[in-house]
């Protein structure tokens, strides 16, 4: 399918002017009135569908703006630009690729064509061979260059090939083969991997070196400084051999570096760094928790993927939730979202969603090339509850600011421990409590709190929140979780008009700092011919670096 980009400017439809006439009635309305009104509220604003209980009641709307932002979406294309993303239509525009990342999860036998190729059977065929190779990992076979059994495991990658491994890992530890260690080193400074690596032996460790392109300063240069590291103690070059596998695109990099090509395990150009963590990218991944657990990963995604794809926009969870984000975001000026796992494991989810959500959608620029003007992706934050409860909430109970947030919480533990499970759900569903229904003045008066103090001791309220109720943290939920994120980003960045899947933010940067790098690096004074600030900012770290 054929899409047209060139459409009616986002504020000129008249789905959104609707809107904005309609946020007029809606902003002085309090959550304790709407469900004053409405007592089965709680009960009608849910979708229970795809293992997750989406509640979205304590959200500022009412069913006419639910209506009004579907209408929105209908508008802006979006049951059109999903269809166009499942069938591989090239909506990276300005990458000029498709975006096809949902083909990664897609169950074997199903077909999707791309270029006259079925990419389903491709994507099939690397599973296969992740499997093979992650069970002579974990089952011992796959040996060190000196004959040890590998013990650990290192990932090498930045960004979509770091991000998305890691917070796997940690989310899904408790399935993971114990006697692995595994660590995650991005960052080029050279902290990162002295500090991943200081306790282990070489001859007991295995580097995967992520990077789609094989061309990214950071992951080559931890790159080589891991086989630096090993071939300190195992001196043979052929060590390499034993010791790094690779996920890229890149065969010929790959094979420069000294990796054995048949250890190279690959994916594609319509698969973005943000949207990979399922693919070959995951390799960390299926070695900690097997080929099973990954499996049943990729499953979930697959089942939020279908629910997407076909539920209608009033019963679809992730497109309810990015027209939610999108009603505060343009309608109430909300300028951040905060998500709060009520789950140790998922401590890195909120990092996660933040490349996630604003590499993706983080554009002023729309895809007809004209300037946004409406504001796109809000910055996104948070962290474990009930830990963040001790910290920031002050200020999303009573700081000035609006602050919508996702609450996400399981019916079961992983690790049962007394009454604790009860008491992080307790304060999980409090904390929504409090946010949407505050504490009058009254009611505070009504306690005997001294007159002087009450202002001090209110809560406004009217602060919006969704609860994600799932089952228990597994594989599949955890699939089922994330896809449900990369769906409703891509609804807003639909409704945005905005290319989701491109990043050329992230480029000048990068140009910038090659040449600064030379500028550091150089024995003799260089000439310096950058602004005034950046010169002597450079000057400064050269006067006193040893
Ligand atoms: C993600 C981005 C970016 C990318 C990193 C690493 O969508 O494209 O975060 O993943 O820059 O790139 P390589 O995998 O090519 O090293």
């Amino acid at each position: 399918m054929k899409i047209d980009f060139i459409i009616k400017p986002l504020t000129k439809r008249p789905a959104w002017k609707r809107l904005q006439a309609h946020y007029l009635q809606i902003h002085p309305l309090h959550l304790r009135q709407l469900f004053a009104d409405d007592p089965l509220r709680g009960e009608r604003f849910v979708i229970d569908a795809a293992g997750i209980y989406l509640d979205y009641s304590k959200n500022r709307v009412t069913e006419e703006t639910m209506g009004l932002l579907i209408n929105l979406a209908e508008e802006c294309g979006l049951r059109e630009r999903i269809t166009a993303m499942f069938t591989g239509d090239t909506i990276n525009v300005t990458e000029q690729r498709a975006a096809l990342h949902t083909a990664l999860r897609a169950p074997e036998g199903v077909r999707i064509m791309l270029g006259g190729v079925d990419v389903v059977a491709e994507v099939h065929l690397v599973l296969n061979k992740m499997a093979v190779f992650s069970e002579r990992v974990r089952s011992g076979q796959w040996l060190g260059y000196t004959g040890k059994r590998i013990a650990n495991i290192v990932n090498i990658g930045i960004g979509g090939s770091d991000l998305g491994p890691v917070m796997a890992y940690e989310a899904l530890r408790h399935y993971s083969q114990r006697d692995l260690t595994f660590r995650f080193v991005s960052n080029v400074d050279g902290t990162d991997f002295q500090e991943a690596t200081r306790d282990l032996d070489p001859e007991e460790t295995l580097f995967i070196i992520c990077s789609k392109t094989f061309t990214t300063l950071e992951t080559l240069t931890n790159a080589r400084a891991a086989r630096n590291w090993c071939l300190q103690k195992l001196v043979d070059k052929q060590a390499v051999y034993r010791h790094f596998v690779a996920v890229s695109t890149n065969a010929e990099e790959v094979t420069k570096f000294g990796i054995n090509i048949d250890n190279m395990f690959g994916f594609w150009d319509w698969d973005g760094g943000r949207y990979s963590m399922d693919s070959a990218i995951g390799l960390s991944t299926m070695i900690a928790v097997g080929s099973d657990n990954f499996r049943a990963m990729l499953e979930g995604f697959y089942e939020m993927d279908e629910h997407f794809r076909t539920a209608p926009f009033d019963r679809n969870i992730p497109v309810i939730m990015g027209l939610l984000k999108l009603w505060y975001n343009n309608f109430f000026d909300a300028q951040s979202v905060a998500v709060f796992p009520y789950n140790q494991y998922l401590k890195r989810f909120p990092a996660y969603l933040q490349q996630l959500t604003m590499e993706s959608n983080g554009k002023h620029i729309t895809l007809d090339g004209a300037c946004a003007d409406y504001q796109t992706a809000p910055i996104y934050w948070g962290e474990p509850g009930t830990n963040g409860q001790h910290s920031f909430f002050q200020l999303l109970h009573q700081g000035t600011r609006l602050i919508p947030c996702d609450f996400i919480g399981f019916c079961q533990t992983l690790n049962p421990l007394g009454d604790q499970h009860d008491l992080l759900m307790a304060n999980l569903f409090a904390q929504t409590e409090a946010l949407a229904f505050g504490k009058t003045e009254a009611e505070v008066k009504a306690e005997g709190i001294p007159e002087w103090l009450v202002p001090h001791r209110t809560f406004e309220g009217n602060r919006p929140t969704n609860t994600l109720l799932v089952e228990q943290l597994t594989p599949k939920t955890l699939g089922l979780l994330v896809a449900l994120y990369e769906h409703s980003v891509f609804t807003q960045g639909a409704i945005w008009n905005i290319d989701s899947f491109d990043q050329w933010g992230v480029e000048l940067g990068k140009v910038l700092a090659q040449k600064t790098a030379v500028e550091l690096k150089s024995a003799d004074e260089p000439q310096l011919d950058h602004d005034s600030s950046t010169n002597a900012l450079i000057r400064h770290y050269r006067r006193f670096k040893k």
